[in-house]
Order: C-alpha cells, then sequence, then structure tokens
C-alpha cells in the first residue's frame, strides 16, 4: 500500500526516537594505538582488500568529539556505534584489559551524553581479536566463550552509562560472508555449512549475553537485542507469492524466527528444504545444525526489541531443487533486482522504499508486533557533498516508516541513519561512501563537510513532520 498524504500520517509522533549510525572498525582508524592489537579485519585487509586498509579510515578514535557534535547539531537525539573488541581485550583474554579503551570508550560516552544524545552500543559489528580466527573464528564454539567474556567486561564499566545494547550485528551477513563466500575474514568457503555453523554460534552467544545483561545489569528501563538485516522481497511470478514467503524466512527468519517466534527454532521451511536438500546430497543429516530444545529455550525471546537493518528489496522466483550444496540455493528461491527499480553507484541498492513499510508490516503480523528499531537505512552515492539521490532516498524511506507506524501500527520506535561519515566500506574500501558528511579521505585532517542530507535531515528532526511531496533542497554555492 501506499502511504496517503494525510498530514497526520507524516508527522514523528513523540515516541520516534531519530538517530544516526557508525562502527568502531569503519571510521576509528589508530589500528595499532593505545595498546589496541590488531584484529580480524586488519589482518585481512593487509594482505587482502585491493590495499584498502582501515589503518586511519576517518579517524574518529581522535576526533570522537567533532564527530559528536556534528551529530548533535544535526538535532539526531540518538548515537548508534560500536566498540572494537581487540581494544578492548587485545589478546582476547579476560586476563589483560586494556584500561587505556575502557577510559577511551567512557570519554566517547560521556561526551555523546554530554551532547545531548543518547548512545547505543553495539558490541559486535564484525571486528574481534584476529587471534580468534586461528581457532577457526564463529566456526568455533570458543567464539561463544570468547564473546561472553568481552560483554562482561564491557557491562562491567558501561552498562551503568549506555541503556540502549545491540549483541551483534547482521550475524546472517557476517557469517554469509566470512564462512560461505569468503569475501569477509577468515576468507571462508565452506558454503554449504560454515554460515550456518556460524549463525547458530551467534545465536547461543547473543542468547547467553542477553541473560548475562538481563540477571546481572539490567535496570528497568535498559534494553538489549540483536539486530538483522531484512530485505524485501516480491514474487515475480504473483500466482507463486510463496517465492516471497520462502525468501524471507530464509533470509530474515533464519536468525530471527528463533528470536521472535512464538515457537522459537529455525523457520520449519528452512529446515525442511536444507534436509531434503542434504538427502538428495547423500548426506545422512541435515547441514543446518539442530537447535535442541535446551538451546531453543535458551534463546526464545531473547531480544528487547526488533532491531532492522533496511536497505533495498529483491524479487523473488522459485527454482528447481539443486545439489549444489550452497548457501544460497538452499533456499529453493532466486532472488534478483528488478530493472525498473532506480540505483545509484551501488549496484545492490536499488531503491524500494515501499520495501521497508512492507518489511515492517510483515515484522508486526509475524512476530506479535514488537518493538522495532531500524538501527540502519540509507544509500552509497558518488563523492558529491549535494547528494540529492540520498536525501531523496531518507525522504521516500522516512514516509514509509511514518505511515506504517502512523496508519498501519507497526511499533517503530527508531529511525538511524546509516550512516554519519563516509567511511570504510569493508570490502568495497572507499570505493562506496553511505555518510551524510564528506570525509576528505586525503588530507591528513580527514576534513569533515556535511553534506545537503545532513543538514536536510536536521531540519526535517526539527520540524517532526515531512512535507507532503518532496522539496527539492537548493544547491549551496560551494558544493565538494
Ligand atoms: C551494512 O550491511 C553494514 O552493517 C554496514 O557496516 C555497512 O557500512 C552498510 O551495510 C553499507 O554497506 O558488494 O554486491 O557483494 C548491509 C548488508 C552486506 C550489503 C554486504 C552489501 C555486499 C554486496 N551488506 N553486501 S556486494
Amino acid at each position: 500500500p501506499n502511504p496517503s498524504d494525510d498530514d497526520e500520517l507524516l508527522k514523528f509522533p513523540d515516541d520516534l526516537m531519530i538517530g544516526v549510525a557508525s562502527s568502531a572498525f569503519q571510521t576509528e582508524g589508530a589500528w595499532d594505538v593505545d595498546g589496541k592489537s590488531p584484529s580480524n579485519w586488519d589482518e585481512y585487509t593487509h594482505v587482502n582488500n585491493f590495499g584498502a586498509n582501515a589503518d586511519i579510515a576517518c579517524d574518529s578514535y581522535h576526533k570522537y568529539k567533532e564527530d559528536i557534535k556534528l551529530a548533535a547539531n544535526g538535532n539526531f537525539k540518538f548515537f548508534r556505534m560500536s566498540l572494537s573488541w581487540s581494544r578492548i581485550l587485545p589478546t582476547g583474554s579476560i586476563g589483560n584489559i586494556n584500561y587505556n579503551a575502557i577510559n577511551h570508550y567512557k570519554n566517547v560516552l560521556n561526551e555523546v551524553k554530554k551532547q545531548g544524545m543518547i548512545p547505543f552500543v553495539t558490541l559486535y559489528h564484525w571486528d574481534h581479536p584476529a587471534i580468534f580466527d586461528k581457532f577457526g573464528g564463529w566456526n568455533s564454539e570458543k567464539m561463544i566463550i570468547a564473546f561472553n567474556d568481552y560483554a562482561q567486561v564491557v557491562f562491567k564499566h558501561f552498562a551503568n552509562i549506555v541503556k540502549f545494547w545491540t549483541t551483534i550485528n547482521e550475524p546472517m551477513v557476517y557469517c554469509y560472508y566470512g564462512h560461505g563466500k569468503g569475501f569477509f575474514p577468515p576468507g571462508d568457503t565452506f558454503e554449504g555449512r560454515g554460515p550456518y555453523i556460524c549463525g547458530q554460534n551467534m545465536l547461543i552467544a547473543h542468547a547467553q549475553v542477553y541473560h548475562l545483561f538481563k540477571n546481572k545489569y539490567n535496570n528497568s528501563d535498559s534494553q538489549i537485542g540483536i539486530v538483522n538485516a531484512c530485505w524485501n522481497f516480491y514474487p515475480e511470478n504473483p500466482s507463486e507469492p510463496e517465492s516471497a514467503d520462502i525468501a524471507f524466512e530464509y533470509n530474515c527468519g533464519w536468525l530471527s524466527n528463533p528470536i521472535f517466534s512464538k515457537e522459537g527454532d529455525y523457520p520449519v521451511i528452512m529446515k525442511q528444504r536444507i534436509k531434503e536438500n542434504s538427502y538428495l546430497e547423500g548426506l545422512s543429516t541435515s547441514r543446518l545444525p539442530e537447535l535442541t530444545e535446551p538451546m531453543i529455550n535458551l534463546i526464545k525471546g531473547t531480544s528487547d526489541y526488533f532491531g532492522l537493518n533496511y536497505y533495498s528489496s529483491r524479487m523473488s522466483d522459485k527454482v528447481e531443487k539443486t545439489q549444489s550444496g550452497k548457501w544460497f540455493d538452499d533456499s529453493g528461491v532466486n532472488m534478483t533486482i528488478n530493472n525498473e527499480w532506480p540505483m545509484d553507484v551501488a549496484t545492490w541498492i536499488p531503491i524500494v522504499p515501499e520495501g521497508l513499510g512492507d518489511i515492517l508490516r510483515i515484522i508486526k503480523n509475524k512476530y506479535n508486533n514488537p518493538p522495532v528499531y531500524i538501527l540502519e537505512n540509507g544509500i552509497a552515492s558518488n563523492g558529491s557533498s549535494y547528494d540529492l539521490v540520498r536525501t531523496k532516498y531518507f525522504y521516500s524511506h522516512m514516509k514509509e516508516m511514518l505511515a506504517a507506524k502512523n496508519r498501519d501500527g507497526c511499533n517503530v520506535k527508531a529511525y538511524v541513519v546509516w550512516s554519519l561519515l563516509d567511511s570504510f566500506e569493508w570490502v568495497a574500501g572507499y570505493r562506496q561512501y553511505f555518510g551524510i558528511v564528506y570525509v576528505d579521505h586525503n588530507s591528513p585532517q580527514r576534513t569533515r563537510t556535511p553534506k545537503t542530507s545532513y543538514y536536510w535531515l536536521k531540519d526535517m528532526i526539527h520540524q517532526r513532520a515531512l512535507p507532503s511531496t518532496f522539496i527539492t533542497p537548493l544547491k549551496p554555492l560551494k558544493t565538494i
């Protein structure tokens, strides 16, 4: 459904927070400063990644005050950031806490609060001490223990300052790219198994840390949860709408259903398909590991909110069974891009704002209308500070989000823009920029310049309403 232009639908209700997001590895730099050890991504980018690394990135480790000021001046109320595990526990061991890092993050968090914003902290946005990859990283159950240790140290020092927590950012993405496709460290290409093992270990690690927090560090008003990246799907063939359901379950449901559904466990359709495929391949058990009854109960209900990262949508179409043993083929659905969807420089982000509204309605119906924090939404563009496509992208997505909330009763509590700065973009290095603030990566100062989208968002947050049609912001006299 299209959002109506009714004025009421365009208002930001009082219980909706607008925020801006970043992550440690993508912005901090200072990769070997003040006792930090190399992370998995440091090691990986020093030998792979076409020469692009995050040794300096945006130098936010040193420039955090400027970043926080920029966010606060942009009227954002919510500051999403992550912590660098290898900064806090350089050897991975709790016997070796790096108090430089503890002090640094104390300063950062206090600065966020001083500037009138609420810090929203992700424990794990894909970077961990590199040494863990020697024992298999997230394909090893040792990682569950290591993550618990790290979380205890973090909660012990910061639970009194931080109310909003995320355990793991986009487990599916990390597991698929790191342990299936091999594009992320550790670069494993164990397609038909690695992602599932990684996903299960992350689910258990997440659940244990959730319970740890609830048992030992909970305040009545603190929240802890997980964030998943979900696409929305549209059936290629309207007479086979189930292809979109299957695609949802396989993509978003895999690591959401065990937490948010009433029954818990992986989605039934996913279990069935992977088992059938495994048998066809001549295996006697499914490549998807089993969640035992105690595990199901441990994991069920372990998120105070549904963390959603939404960028784009895909078309879905059923395909014949294959015996390729690959993660993607297990779904039995082909996921493609509709040529009519417009896009900017990132070919994986065709612009589909209605997909955000549609997925919010799916989440509402499937998981009993949980509070939803949209923790990332954004698009890459070329470097220009007159970033009209991005500005329009925010307008159209916020409009869909407001209609889903104001008209359809979806329980959206936060909308967080990805990202504050033009940052290190993982495997895309510095070739794709998501920032609402331009960063000159050629200057030693990493000079920051707010873009048009920054000023536009600042104005919208101030008005607490969107105009009924998009009004093109004027081009400033000077643009980068
Ligand atoms: C988010 O993931 C991340 O949380 C965030 O750190 C990142 O900056 C942001 O995306 C923007 O990229 O190059 O065609 O192989 C979103 C999921 C997974 C989408 C990796 C892009 C690579 C597509 N991302 N994927 S491609």
